[in-house]
C-alpha cells in the first residue's frame, strides 16, 4: 500500500494581501516562492498542522478559516492541501525564521509578481477570491 502524506499549506490573510514566502531549502526549491506550511503528523489534524508550521517557520499565531477546495500532487507521496488563515489578535508580525529568506505581502496586483513554486500556482489561483477574508479581529 501506498502511503500518502499531506502537506499543509496557508493562504495566510491579512487586509486584503497575501504572505508569501520564499525558500531558502532544498537547493531546488530555493528561491521559489511558496504558500508556508508543511507535513502533517502521524495522528495530526491537518488544520493543527498547519497552526504549528506557522508558528515553527513565522513565529506567528495564526487560525485557519476554509480549506481550499482542491488537492494538488507534490513529489510522492506528497499531496497539497491549503487553508485560508488569518493572524490571532495579538500575533506577532511574520518573521522567516526557518525554511525561508524572505516575506512579502501581495495584494491582489501583486500576486504573480513572485515565482511561485509550480505546485503552488493553482492553490494560489484559487485563493484570489478569498482575499478579503483575511481582516484581521481587533
Ligand atoms: N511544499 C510545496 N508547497 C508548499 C509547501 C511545501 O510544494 N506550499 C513541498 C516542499 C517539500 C514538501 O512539500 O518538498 C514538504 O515541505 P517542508 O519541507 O516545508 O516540510
Amino acid at each position: 500500500m501506498t502511503e500518502r502524506i499531506v502537506v499543509v499549506g496557508a493562504a495566510l490573510l491579512d487586509a486584503g494581501r497575501l504572505l508569501a514566502a520564499r525558500r531558502s531549502a532544498p537547493p531546488e526549491l530555493a528561491g521559489r516562492w511558496e504558500l508556508p506550511g508543511g507535513k502533517v503528523e502521524q495522528g495530526e489534524a491537518p488544520e493543527a498542522a498547519l497552526v504549528r508550521e506557522l508558528r515553527e517557520e513565522l513565529g506567528v499565531d495564526a487560525e485557519t478559516m476554509e480549506r481550499v477546495p482542491g488537492e494538488w500532487p507534490l513529489r510522492p507521496p506528497y499531496v497539497l492541501q491549503v487553508w485560508t488563515a488569518r493572524l490571532r489578535p495579538g500575533s506577532a508580525a511574520p518573521e522567516p525564521l526557518q525554511d525561508h529568506d524572505a516575506l512579502r505581502w501581495l495584494t491582489h496586483a501583486e500576486i504573480w509578481d513572485v515565482d511561485w513554486l509550480d505546485q503552488d500556482v493553482p492553490a494560489v489561483r484559487e485563493t484570489l477570491p478569498k482575499l478579503d477574508a483575511g481582516t484581521r479581529a481587533r
